[in-house]
């Protein structure tokens, strides 16, 4: 009865010693100062449960047990630090990481205004897609272990913690978007590399831009670097897949799958020449789309506020009239309607001021 009680008690406690042992492991393998103190309470307490274990009377397996719970109070309290110890480092690094967050954002929208205020003006914007991330942590100490850089010198050291990437459709569109960036006065180019001109040997083409620029936070203004990428719609195509071969096989994507992307490199380049080449055609059908969108915009705002002040029955007829024209496909005769509408529009309201000044 006793033996059974006593195996039970130690089937139990060996279960669990090994379970500490497991979590205690996983706090070792954790870069933590006390680490070493850790480990020998822990051989302590394992050498006397140990020796405890072949105990034959109630008492010394009485004892076995205080053992044991006092090695799990351990392991819980030991526990509880390393979560306290990851919480602060997760606080640690969102402290960090914040203003670039509010860079990457800023950027993305300030870029996207420029996209807007092009297409506002009914013209060709040189930026077709704006895209941004703070790198992931992984990849920080990946990078910060590859250059050997320590942690306090990381924001001096690496500058693609915040990552803007600006595509374009034409090679040609790259070189407009660098000197708008060189122009903007809320950043400041630090350097720069040419990897269209000097493309890399994985095959790699893009234009990269260092810039300084700062964001407010609560502690004040902080200065930060970020970094720019410009490239065509389709050297991102091949970037993203090789980026993600890089991701899977590390540095040592395999020979044949290699040279296949080095393949798809030179096909790219020769795609983006080919576009390059009926650019001007691609440009001006871009831009006469855009019009036309435009145009069909500013009709439908005058219909509507023409609606506002004018008699139901003839906006009805003036909006039937649209649609016949517009279904016409003819862009001249849609500029003449948008300017009789123009005419019509300014008639009512001169109307309407008169009315309201004879009403005083
Ligand atoms: P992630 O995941 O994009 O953040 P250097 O200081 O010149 O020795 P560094 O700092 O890597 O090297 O600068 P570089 O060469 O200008 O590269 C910066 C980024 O460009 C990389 O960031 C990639 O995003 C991209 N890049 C550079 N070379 C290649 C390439 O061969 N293929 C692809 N797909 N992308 C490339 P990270 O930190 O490598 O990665």
């Amino acid at each position: 009865m006793l033996f059974m009680e006593k195996q039970n008690i130690f089937c139990r406690f060996s279960h669990r010693n090994h379970a500490l042992s497991v979590g205690l492991q996983k706090i070792m393998f954790g870069k933590n100062s006390s680490i070493y103190l850790k480990n020998g309470i822990y051989l302590f307490l394992n050498a006397v449960s140990r020796h405890l274990r072949f105990c034959r009377s109630r008492a010394k397996a009485q004892m076995a047990c205080a053992v044991q719970k006092g090695v799990l109070y351990l392991g819980r309290l030991l526990n509880q630090v390393r979560i306290r110890g990851i919480w602060m480092e997760i606080q640690l690094w969102r402290q960090i990481l914040n203003p670039y967050e509010l860079a990457v954002r800023e950027l993305i929208t300030k870029f996207n205004h420029v996209i807007r205020e092009h297409r506002e003006k009914g013209l060709y914007s040189p930026i077709e897609h704006v895209c941004g991330r703070v790198k992931a942590v992984p990849s920080i100490l990946d990078k910060l272990q590859k250059k050997k850089i320590t942690l306090d010198r990381m924001e001096d050291e690496i500058d693609d913690i915040a990552g803007i990437r600006i595509t374009c459709q034409f090679v040609e569109d790259i070189e407009k978007v660098v000197e708008l960036v060189r122009k903007r006065s809320d950043m400041e180019v630090v350097s720069e590399k040419d990897y269209i001109h000097n493309t890399k040997p994985s095959g790699y083409r893009s234009y990269h831009m260092i810039v300084d620029y700062q964001v407010e936070t609560l502690q004040g203004p902080k200065s930060l670097r970020a970094e720019i990428q410009i490239r065509t719609l389709a050297m991102d195509f091949w970037a993203t897949i090789e980026h993600s071969l890089q991701y899977k096989y590390k540095a040592n994507i395999p020979e044949h799958i290699r040279e296949r992307l080095s393949n798809a490199a030179d096909a790219i380049l020769a795609l983006d020449k080919e576009m390059s080449s009926v650019r001007s055609e691609i440009m001006d059908a871009q831009n006469s789309s855009l019009s036309q969108l435009k145009l069909v915009e500013d009709i439908l705002n005058n219909i509507e506020n023409l609606y506002r002040i004018s008699n139901k029955r003839e906006v009805n007829k003036i909006q039937d009239e649209f649609y016949r024209i517009y279904q016409m496909h003819d862009i001249t005769k849609l500029k003449q309607f948008h300017r009789q509408l123009d005419i019509i529009s300014e008639g009512y309201r001169a109307q309407a001021v008169t009315v309201d000044l004879e009403e005083q």
